[in-house]
Parts: structure tokens; C-alpha cells; sequence
């Protein structure tokens, strides 16, 4: 499967749509989810074209892997929630539901979270 330069992310990274911006430096960009799981739900994207954790991790420079994990913890702390806590979840495909092919991480804070998964069968 091959990168869409024309997904949702790759919009707001672009300027194209606008966003809630939480963070952004050379490495990444964060924004609220515009359907919030919590009263925190943030989204961490690489500036780079990579669909999932798949390909980020495997082939994104180690510059900007670094980088990008750094930008999630510096978002954390930002927005207060380091002493809190926090989740952080990354979607790959089918099986976990993921909707935008663009790379990002879930940062969900704010109030107790409650397990981590739902049981589903
Ligand atoms: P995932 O299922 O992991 O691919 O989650 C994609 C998330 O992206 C989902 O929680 C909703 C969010 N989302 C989709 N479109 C937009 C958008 O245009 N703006 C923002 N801020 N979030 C979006």
C-alpha cells in the first residue's frame, strides 16, 4: 500500500484544513481529535509520509523517530498530565480500526481511563 499524500493528516500538516494545534516542531504536529474518546485526546503526527507504525518505525530516518517520540512526551507535559498520566495508542490497520493513513499516536488524558481494552468477544 502506498502513501496518500491526500488523507486527512497530510491536509492538516499542509495547512490545507485547519486544526486545534497543541504542539508542533521540526519533527511533528499535535492537534485535538475532532471526535474526543476523552475529555484529553490529542494526536501526534510525524512530519514525514508514513501510513502507520509499520513503516515509520521501520523506515523513517532516526532523527525524526526520535524527534516524533520526544514530541509525544513534550506534549504530555504541556498539557499537564505527566504527574496525571496518560495513554498513548497507535492503530495499524484493519484489525484495530484505523482510519487515517497518515501515521499517528492517541494521547488520552485528563480523568481515569478505565481498562485498557474493551473485551470484545
Ligand atoms: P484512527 O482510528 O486511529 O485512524 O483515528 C483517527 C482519528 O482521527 C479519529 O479519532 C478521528 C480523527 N480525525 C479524523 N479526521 C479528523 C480531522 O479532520 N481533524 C481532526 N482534528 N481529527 C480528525
Amino acid at each position: 500500500m502506498a502513501y496518500d499524500s491526500d488523507n486527512i493528516f497530510a491536509k492538516i500538516l499542509r495547512g490545507e484544513i485547519p486544526c486545534k494545534k497543541v504542539y508542533e516542531d521540526d519533527y511533528a504536529l499535535a492537534f485535538h481529535d475532532v471526535r474526543p474518546q476523552a475529555d484529553i485526546h490529542v494526536l501526534v503526527i510525524p512530519k514525514g509520509e508514513y501510513i502507520s507504525n509499520d513503516d515509520f518505525s521501520l523506515s523513517a530516518p532516526e532523527d525524526l523517530i526520535v524527534g516524533f517520540w520526544r514530541a509525544v512526551a513534550t506534549v504530555g507535559r504541556e498539557l499537564e498530565i505527566v504527574e496525571s498520566g496518560y495513554r498513548l495508542l497507535a492503530n495499524h490497520g484493519l484489525n484495530a480500526h484505523q482510519t487515517v493513513d497518515h501515521f499517528h499516536v492517541h494521547l488520552f488524558g485528563g480523568h481515569p481511563l478505565g481498562p485498557m481494552l474493551y473485551k470484545v468477544r
